[in-house]
């Protein structure tokens, strides 16, 4: 009885799944290194939001891919050298992780790491096993909990990179999400690199459909990111946009956009949602 008041309670509000990308939070061209001005900003941003039901994700950048790469950890186990490289690999997200708990601790946020290589264990990459119900209970009870991509165990291939992406999307489904909101350091999803191509063009709204169909146009980046480019990224939220919840990528490095976001203002990016666009 107890249960069912509260899966009814938990239901009244929708959470919202925000991912802050790796590429935000550290300076990805310097292994190990924090943006420690982005981090507490973003902090301050959240507070000031002040939703409720917040789930957080935050991505690896120069923390957990640097070393993953080194160890080759997304191909799984190949061999012995690789077994310290997973421990570096899970002690970096740890450290990172650790930072941006603490600055939103600091700015008044109930803010509880909840360690995605505990509680998850993939199949070939993909999520195979998640444990949620301390996850389920940290948001009724009104925490924010703050998840990261990891070093996972996996039923296949002994270990595999679970992206933060790939568990926003998981988190979306499995907790009903009212919406998913993905920062990243441009300002949506563009036709071509926007850091290399001057004329990139922002797509504005998608359908999974249209995603599919542009996937081939699309370039990768060439970044050092073992969970592939922004499209590999973007790609992974289609199963959640697909049960109707709407994902919305915008740049997190510009000051007030999370916010705003949080609030549903208007912020410029890229809308993905299920059904006919107006692009
Ligand atoms: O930055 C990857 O998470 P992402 C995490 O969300 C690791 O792709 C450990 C490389």
């Amino acid at each position: 009885m107890r249960e069912k008041q509260a899966r009814a309670r938990e239901l009244k509000v929708k959470p919202t799944v925000l991912k802050l990308g790796g590429s935000v939070i550290t300076h990805k061209e310097k292994p190990l290194t924090p943006n420690l001005p982005a981090i507490k900003r973003l902090a301050s941003e959240i507070s000031r939001a002040n939703v409720s039901r917040l789930v957080l994700v935050h991505g690896g950048g120069s923390f957990g891919h640097p070393i993953a790469k080194q160890y080759a950890i997304e191909k799984g186990y190949k061999d012995q050298s690789q077994i310290i490289g997973f421990s570096k690999t899970r002690q970096a997200m740890i450290a990172l992780n650790k930072l941006v708990v603490d600055s939103l601790i600091q700015h008044n946020i109930s803010a509880v790491t909840v360690q995605p290589s505990s509680c998850i264990i993939t199949k070939q990459g993909r999520i195979q096993l998640m444990e949620e119900r301390p996850l389920r209970k940290l948001l009724e009870m009104e925490f924010v909990p703050v998840l990261h991509g990891d070093a996972v165990l996996d039923s296949d291939k002994g270990f595999a990179i679970l992206s933060g992406d790939q568990l926003v999307s998981s988190l979306a489904i499995k907790l009903n999400a009212e919406r998913i909101i993905i920062g990243i350091d441009v300002d949506g999803l563009y036709a071509s690199d926007p850091k290399t191509d001057l004329n990139a063009q922002l797509i504005q709204h998608a359908t999974p459909q249209e995603l599919r169909k542009l996937q081939h146009k699309i370039e990768e980046n060439k970044v050092t990111d073992v969970t592939g480019g922004m499209l590999g990224k973007i790609m992974e939220l289609i199963p959640a946009v697909e049960k109707g919840i709407q994902a919305m990528i915008i740049n997190a490095a510009n000051p007030d956009n999370v916010y705003k976001a949080l609030k549903r203002e208007r912020v410029s990016g890229t809308v993905i949602k299920r059904g006919e666009t107006v692009a």
